[in-house]
């Protein structure tokens, strides 16, 4: 099941990049879609601590489950 997240600091599409490996780099299968303008990061195949951690230590903000 995809769930979207809330994550705040994304400001281009290197932003977006960064957060996409990151949270890949935690979680190897998972699929990551981003929506910049909103500020949602959508994910498959990873739990919420995993990306969670992956924001965080991308120097992102986690907001929580939208
Ligand atoms: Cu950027």
């Amino acid at each position: 099941m995809p769930q979207t997240y809330h994550v705040t600091g994304m400001t281009c599409g290197g932003c977006a990049r960064s957060v996409e490996a990151a949270i890949k780099s935690e979680v190897p299968g998972a699929a990551v879609t981003i929506d910049l303008g909103a500020a949602k990061v959508t994910v498959t195949g990873a739990s919420e601590a995993q990306v969670k951690k992956a924001v965080d230590d991308a120097g992102f903000g986690y907001e929580g489950v939208v």
